[in-house]
């Protein structure tokens, strides 16, 4: 007795096709909320000192025939206006509907209505790679951008902030770079002189730093190549990486220029050949920390830095010094599907990661590029972390166009907050402040729209307090995997009392071992909360037999956490076969450790209340308003100390002096040769005795023109 569902099925289709809906719920068809283009009329109409025995509606209809046009009904909420449209086919030009209702006893007013010109505020740029650059708008794979656009239609695109991308040179003069470069931030410590312009190479290669810069700040609506990050900001180039580096070149470097240039990229680091172990010396090390304590009139510069692109070798970022360091913003990659590429490093100390290169079938980062050599301007090919870090760099430049004095801190506390997660199959682990990370992805995505609304109600937080703790001498074995040597310390309130630390930020372990295959060693540290960060990852090339001598390891995975309680520290000897099989016989002994904690006295609750705050300013109400926190003026800090002069005037003068020497020397030679009676010990007493006194008069001839014309270039 099974009756077909057809007739049932028909019989739904037949009652809810529009014309019979209409029929059953006895409603007339409601007019549609529009005229034709050009084709209508608004009216006012009132019905007077007449009694209401007809609705408003009638009375429209009835001044709407009366004018040879239709009624459309009233204009959405608003009582008493009506929108009347020529009937179709009949001349919109006529003057007598505009008659009638100028004579019209119940029209309060009427108006012919215009076409009006409205741009929607999503951004237009005529740059032919804008479309491209999917970093900024994915239109194939929604959500896989920066979410950038938002930001800027609220007119915030990096204005008032300079970035300077510390590099192998930055070609100034190409059209997406000029209108937004800054000569005043910009040096070249390759060649010492002002000008960073890239120098040619045989490879075609130093196109490094003009890349970055486009993706900073490639200037937009020029018709010329691409849009940057923030295309507001001005952009100065150092140029560091186009010859030999030392430390006290690189400590120059991180300073230079620090009152003008706001926020410094560096997409370079060690050999990331999964073997080094090795990060800023000693000058370095002090520019980076002079930099944040007195860079930006104080509110300290902001050093980006990439974690590197040694995932290849197995290498990882904590084995990087400017990675570890907690002066970095360290920012590692993702590919357009939000995965972990295959060069990407790992590391505890990652804050955040944001969009570069992937695999052979994903798009690399779309910038401008040098045309110098093999280069065109314009490049669709720039890929590794070293594209990740300017655009971090780019979305940092936002942050403070919104808020100057957010600090160095600040920077690094608003990323914690707002980064987001987005793959689900990485080692995704939340702390006890409930911040979520990945040794993988640090935080999680860098998110324009969610940085810059953070920045706009962040409160600067608290000064910076450390703890450390003595020097634990132990002269510990390190036990083979799965057996390890577990080393604890316990950190009271009473030590925490002294420093004023409440919660955490970054917890560093500086360690002494030694081992005679470094690569064997792996490093676990666990905050009291439990929280486990892979300070130092096991790698399999790393064959070097010196160990570590106080390497510090930083992680960043604690943040926020409650300062107090045990700290412990796991070390176990990965040993690795060889052919030999001598490696089953190393063992390596912990000598010292040291435990280092960073952070304020912002209580737990506070940064909960923080965490609030954020996702209550996601709707972007404070970047539409007029709001804003003020800010202090900043310090007074005292001029750079300049050079007086550089190498290459030093050249210049030693030539121009060993020039002057000799001339003066043959000019003596010439008048004493006549008296002398032998070439012996007069005229070698008479050479020495000319060359200590001349030297001082050589120097000051040469020295005084050299030194004007270096001041005026
Ligand atoms: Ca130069
Ligand atoms: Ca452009
Ligand atoms: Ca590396």
């Amino acid at each position: 007795m099974a009756s077909s569902p057809f007739p049932l099925f028909t019989a739904l289709l037949f009652l809810t096709s529009p014309p019979l809906l209409s029929f059953f719920i006895l409603e007339p068809p409601t007019p549609p909320p529009s005229c034709e283009p050009g084709r209508s009329w608004v009216v006012q109409l009132s019905h007077n000192s007449e009694p209401h025995e007809s609705s408003l509606d009638e009375l429209a209809e009835r001044v709407a025939l009366e004018a040879g046009l239709e009624s459309h009904g009233q204009i959405g909420q608003l009582h008493g206006h009506y929108l009347l449209c020529h009937v179709a086919g009949e001349d919109e030009n006529a003057p007598g509907a505009g008659r009638t209702l100028d004579a019209h006893p119940h029209v309060v007013w009427h108006k012919q209505e215009n076409i009006l010109r409205r741009s929607k505020r999503s951004l237009v740029f005529n740059d032919p790679k804008y479309p491209s650059q999917w970093h900024l708008h994915n239109d194939v794979r929604l959500g896989m951008d920066i979410n950038v656009t938002g930001v800027w239609e609220r007119n915030i695109t990096g204005a008032g902030v300079t970035v300077v991308v510390v590099d192998d040179g930055l070609q100034h003069t190409l059209e997406d770079i000029q209108p937004n470069y800054s000569p005043e931030g910009s040096y070249d410590l390759n060649s010492n002189d002002p000008d960073p312009m890239p120098h040619l190479d045989s490879h075609s290669d130093n196109h490094h730093g003009t890349r970055c810069a486009g993706e900073i700040a490639a200037v937009p609506n020029n018709s010329f190549c691409a849009v940057g990050v923030a295309y507001g900001s001005k952009v100065a180039g150092i140029r560091v990486l186009d010859g030999p580096l030392t430390d006290s070149m690189e400590a120059v470097a991180f300073n230079k220029h620090y009152q003008v240039n706001d926020v410094y990229s560096c997409s370079w680091g060690p050999d990331d050949d999964g073997r080094t172990v090795d990060g800023p010396h000693p000058l370095g090390q002090a520019a980076l920390q002079h930099g944040v304590a007195a860079g930006r009139k104080g509110f300290g510069s902001i050093f980006v830095v990439a974690s590197g692109n040694g995932g290849l070798y197995n290498d990882n970022c904590n084995y990087d010094g400017y990675a570890n360091s907690i002066y970095t913003v360290t920012v590692g990659a993702v590919d357009e599907n939000g995965k972990m590429p295959f060069y990407a490093e790992e590391c505890a100390s990652m804050l955040a990661v944001t969009f570069s290169s992937g695999g052979r079938q994903l798009r690399s980062i779309v910038t401008s590029d040098w045309s110098l050599q093999h280069g065109t301007g314009c490049t669709e090919g720039h890929t590794g972390t070293s594209a990740a870090a300017p655009l971090a760099a780019g979305m940092v430049a936002l942050m403070l166009q919104v808020r100057p004095c957010l600090t160095w801190r600040d920077v690094q506390h608003i990323i914690t907050y707002t980064a987001t997660q987005y793959d689900t199959d990485v080692d995704w682990e939340t702390n006890g402040a409930g911040f979520h990370h990945s040794h993988k992805h640090g935080f999680g995505l860098l998110n324009a729209w969610r940085l810059v609304n953070t920045a706009k109600v962040w409160e600067t937080v608290p000064v910076l307090a450390s703890y450390h703790s003595p020097v634990l001498r132990e002269g510990e074995i390190i036990p083979a995997f799965p057996k390890k040597l577990i080393l604890s310390w316990n950190v009271t309130a009473v030590d925490l009392k002294q420093s004023g630390i409440k919660t955490l930020e970054h917890v560093a372990v500086t360690v002494t071992i030694t081992h005679p295959r470094r690569g064997n060693v792996e490093t676990v540290l666990v905050c009291p909360s439990g929280m486990t960060s892979l300070i130092g990852a096991k790698r399999a090339l790393d064959t070097d037999t010196t160990g570590f001598t106080d390497w510090t390891f930083s992680t960043v995975r604690c943040w926020g956490e409650q300062a107090v309680g045990q700290y412990s520290l796991h070390v176990t000897d990965h040993i690795f076969s060889s052919p030999s099989g001598e490696d089953s016989f190393s063992l390596g002994t912990l000598k010292r450790w040291k435990l280092t904690l960073y952070g304020s006295e912002m209580s737990f609750q506070e940064v909960l209340d923080r965490k609030r705050l954020v996702e209550e300013s996601m709707s972007g109400q404070f970047l539409n308003s007029n709001f804003s926190i003020p800010c202090p003026p900043g310090l007074d800090i005292p001029p750079e100390v300049e050079i007086p002069f550089t190498f290459n005037t030093l050249k210049i003068l030693l030539l121009l002096g060993c020039f002057a020497l000799c001339c003066s020397l043959y000019y003596m030679l010439e008048l004493m040769l006549p008296h002398l009676h032998g070439p012996g010990r007069g005229a070698s007493a008479a050479k020495d005795g000319q060359f200590l006194e001349m030297q001082p008069d050589i120097d000051l001839e040469a020295k005084t023109p050299l030194i004007g014309n270096d001041d005026d270039t």
